[in-house]
């Protein structure tokens, strides 16, 4: 089995595989090609692209992986989740909170990103890395869709004139597990924006209108267990919330 069919297996099946890169090299351009090539076997049964995710955007996770840039992955319309999540057939699933850009005008080179958003969110992301122990390199990570999985939105408001410092926090079941702040996204998540922009344009993607991307995590993330509620509050915000079976 190769490296597109045995991860988009993982994510069906619920069980995890070893790194890519235990049986040979994977470039990081290589690696984009197989995350690609995994979301066109989505897209052949009828997922469509609704987004992309950026991840690595906090200093603290550049410094563990040994990177200086953002990674990303795609995100397609099954991955976004209402009200409720089954686990079934996740492998080891943790939750962050994120705050979440609208674009309302296509993006066509990085200098329109700034006019193309329409609206801002808090929300959440669900990581599910294919990897046994969710343990990967860096090249492992991106062809494994930057482990994305799932997330949800709160109510889209009107970009505030500074979001560089939200306060965010994350309950489970009632008790805050996660606090922190949107200049945990690279200072500011309008960075993590710009990034998305100048990854689209070196990707030859055209960000879209309704298209949603998610800037990054305001905190580390934490496993998420089952038959829990999750509340996800943003400054300003509202909130957005899950509860899993
Ligand atoms: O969204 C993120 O920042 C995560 C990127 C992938 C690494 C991980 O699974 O923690
Ligand atoms: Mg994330």
């Amino acid at each position: 089995m190769n490296a597109v069919e045995a991860l988009d297996n993982a994510a069906l099946t619920g069980k995890a595989i070893p790194r890519i890169t235990d049986s040979g090299e994977l470039s990081v351009s290589d690696a984009y090609e197989v995350q690609r090539a995994v979301i066109e076997r989505r897209k052949d049964r009828g997922e469509r692209l609704i987004g992309v995710k950026m991840g690595f955007t906090s200093r603290a996770k550049m410094v563990q992986m040994g990177v200086d840039d953002v990674i990303w992955g795609l995100l397609t319309d099954a991955m976004l989740i209402e009200s409720e999540l089954s686990l079934d057939p996740l492998i080891h699933p943790r939750i962050e909170p994120e705050i979440a850009f609208l674009l309302d005008r296509p993006v066509r080179s990085p200098a329109d990103v700034g006019a193309a958003v329409g609206g801002v969110a808090v929300g959440y992301e669900v990581l599910d890395s294919r990897f046994a122990d969710f343990s990967f390199s860096l090249p492992d990570v991106i062809a494994d869709n930057a482990s994305a999985s799932g997330f949800g939105l709160g109510p889209w408001h009107p970009v505030p004139r500074n979001i560089a410092n939200l306060g965010l926090s994350m309950e489970i079941d009632g008790r805050i597990v996660a606090a922190g702040t949107s200049a945990a996204i690279l200072g500011d998540p309008m960075r993590s924006l710009n990034a998305a922009a100048r990854l689209a344009a070196e990707a030859g993607i055209e960000l879209q209108p309704g298209w949603v991307i998610l800037a990054g995590a305001a905190t580390a993330a934490i496993p998420l267990p089952a038959k829990s509620h999750v509340r996800v509050t943003g400054a300003g915000l509202g909130h957005v919330e899950v509860t899993t079976r």
